[in-house]
């Protein structure tokens, strides 16, 4: 097999990321892929999002932790597994693995091998009786999957916290959720995190936040795209808006065109009219229900889940049928 040097690989991402922009901008409803908020600078700015009082999803989901963190580990059981699909720093993991009952081992994959590794020596640091299996990769290819069939385990458990579950329509969803059942057994498990639907206020604040650290996130994509790929966005052009829409049950982000100008990315030429948009996030809310059908529809039993007061958050433990 081929290894590509760096500057190669780079190369590859880049040409990728390139005609991902011009093919979503080619559309009728313009839209750009969620995933590329998340340069550096996106990331940062996500990570401000998480800590505003505006935005209830992060505190709220570690506030459940927190609670019952206890049973989880116990519905899990001794033995375990822990594989984590885009683990990142791994800290909502770390106390998890603590509380559980002689852990098989943990398998953390992230596409950020610096990221993976300083998560790796921390855990290790803290818990240096668990067996940690960092693989470096995209969770939604083969190669981040390599190292599982190697580790024994009574059971083999998939943490998928954050609601990024969210970001996906529907069938994309059942699709993930169908993709870890087909590298799972019979009796093996996923803890994952859904936001749940509610009030449109609460989730309208969530996303159009007073201190605008949404708005700032939104936009970075421009920047991102200009430095890049050299396109001329002028962010000053285009205003941050998200909705929630009832129907789809989903908040939707948007960049929307102040003027009618013209944007100009290596040659390509695209054409906004005043009030047009770029699509570029949906953050899906479930009901419990509507998650348990979505997660049976996939090949997982569910069978128990932990929510807030308010209901608006829960974490489901299901298990592969
Ligand atoms: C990372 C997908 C959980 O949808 O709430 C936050 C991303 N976008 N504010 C979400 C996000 C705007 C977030 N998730």
């Amino acid at each position: 097999m081929a290894i590509n040097p760096p500057g190669k690989q780079r190369d590859h991402e880049l040409q990728v990321f390139f005609q991902d922009v011009i093919t979503g901008l080619s559309r009728k409803q313009k839209t750009l892929p969620c995933k590329y908020l998340y340069d550096e600078r996106g990331s940062q700015l996500f990570e401000q999002i998480c800590e505003l009082q505006d935005y209830y999803v992060t505190r709220t989901e570690a506030d459940i932790f927190a609670h019952d963190l206890l049973e989880m580990a116990g519905a899990i059981g001794a033995d375990a597994l822990l594989i984590e699909p885009g683990a990142g720093n791994c800290e909502k993991a770390e106390p998890l693995l603590a509380a559980l009952e002689s852990p098989a081992g943990y398998l953390p994959m992230d596409i950020s091998p610096e990221i993976l590794l300083a998560a790796k020596h921390r855990i290790q640091a803290r818990l240096p009786d668990l067996p940690v299996h960092a693989a470096v990769g995209d969770f939604t290819t083969d190669t981040a999957w390599e190292l599982l069939p190697s580790v024994n385990a009574r059971r083999r458990v998939i943490f998928f916290p954050g609601s990024t579950i969210g970001n996906f329509d529907p069938d994309q969803a059942s699709a993930l959720l169908a993709g870890f059942v087909s590298r799972l057994s019979p009796g093996d498990g996923l803890l994952i995190g859904t936001d749940l639907d509610k009030d449109p206020v609460v989730l309208e604040r969530a996303y159009n936040d007073s201190d605008q650290v949404t708005a700032r996130f939104n936009k970075n994509l421009l920047h991102r795209i200009n430095t890049e790929l050299g396109a001329d966005f002028n962010p000053a052009l285009f205003a941050h808006r998200s909705f929630y829409h009832p129907l789809r049950r989903r908040v939707e982000m948007h960049l929307v065109s102040l003027t009618e100008q013209m944007v100009h990315i290596d040659g390509e030429c695209f054409h906004f009219q005043e009030g047009e948009t770029i699509h570029t996030e949906n953050s899906h809310k479930y009901t419990l229900e509507g998650f348990r059908q979505l997660l049976q529809q996939a090949g997982f039993t569910p069978i128990r889940h932990w929510a807030d007061t308010s209901n608006h958050y829960a974490i489901h433990f299901a298990e592969v049928h």
